[in-house]
């Protein structure tokens, strides 16, 4: 059986040279040899997905090369995900989450989804490019105890914000969760929101938190 360091390694690689078939096996790997599919997707995948943002940064890859290492994550996902959301089994909740309008990245989302999903919550996963109304109309109707939301890009976190003023206005009583690049701390205080989760590592504690 291999190494869990290489194992990792290989995770790592096969985002980094965006070989979707190497993440495939690699998935497969890491699951026959019992590594947890979070640490997996953090430690392994998520660093790959490090390396392509900084290359990207210094516009050493472009834009095709993004979408090819995202495929190559996705992939991976595809094989953790039926283990991830696996077991759950007493709803701790409801979670409505989305990326926000204007918004395309989904793989962050998707790895929180997934997370919450095997910790036992009931997770309303409305996709990308999702309206704050959309959002507010999900958690009235599902009752949701926590709306989550996603965004990649300065030009669409503002729209974390629309989503707090609308859940104000409509007089929902939900808690919120933010993450993704351009959010932080200060920025989630600023809106009114309740949490700022910088990874999926986290999501699952501040969610019950949340919730509790
Ligand atoms: C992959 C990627 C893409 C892929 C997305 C594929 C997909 N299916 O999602 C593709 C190639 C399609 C893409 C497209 C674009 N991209 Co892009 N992309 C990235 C990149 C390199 C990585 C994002 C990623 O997937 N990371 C891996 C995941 C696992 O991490 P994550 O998203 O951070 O999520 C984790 C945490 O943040 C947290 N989290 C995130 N969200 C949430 C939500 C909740 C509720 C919780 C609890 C936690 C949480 O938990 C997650 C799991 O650990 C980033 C660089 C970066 N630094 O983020 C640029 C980046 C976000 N993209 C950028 C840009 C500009 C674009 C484009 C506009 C490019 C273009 N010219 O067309 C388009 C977007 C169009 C649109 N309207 O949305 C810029 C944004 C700059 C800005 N304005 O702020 C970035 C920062 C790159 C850069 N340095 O310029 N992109």
């Amino acid at each position: 059986m291999s190494d869990k360091a290489e194992i990792m390694g290989r995770l790592k690689k096969s985002v980094e040279t965006w070989d979707v078939k190497l993440a495939e096996s690699a998935a497969k790997e890491a699951l026959a040899a019992g590594i947890a599919p979070g640490e997996a997707v953090e430690k392994g995948l998520g660093k790959g997905m490090e390396t392509i943002s900084k290359q990207f940064d210094d516009a050493k890859i472009f834009l095709p090369q993004v979408l090819a290492a995202s495929q190559a994550m996705e992939k991976a996902l595809k094989v953790f995900e039926p283990v991830m959301t696996k077991g759950a089994s007493a709803m701790r909740g409801t979670v409505v989450i989305a990326t926000v309008l204007g918004d395309i990245h989904e793989i962050g989302k998707n790895v929180v989804a997934a997370m919450l999903k095997g910790a036992g919550y009931n997770v309303i996963d409305l996709g990308r490019d999702v309206a704050p109304e959309k959002f507010i109309e999900a958690a009235k109707e599902n009752k949701a105890d926590v709306v989550g939301a996603s965004a990649l890009m300065t030009t669409t976190v503002v729209v974390q914000k629309d989503i707090v003023d609308l859940l104000k206005e409509e007089k929902v009583k939900v808690k919120t969760i933010f993450g993704g690049a351009p959010a932080n701390e200060e920025w989630v205080k600023s809106i009114g929101g309740d949490k700022y989760c910088p990874s999926g590592a986290e999501a699952v504690e501040m969610v019950n938190s949340l919730v509790r």
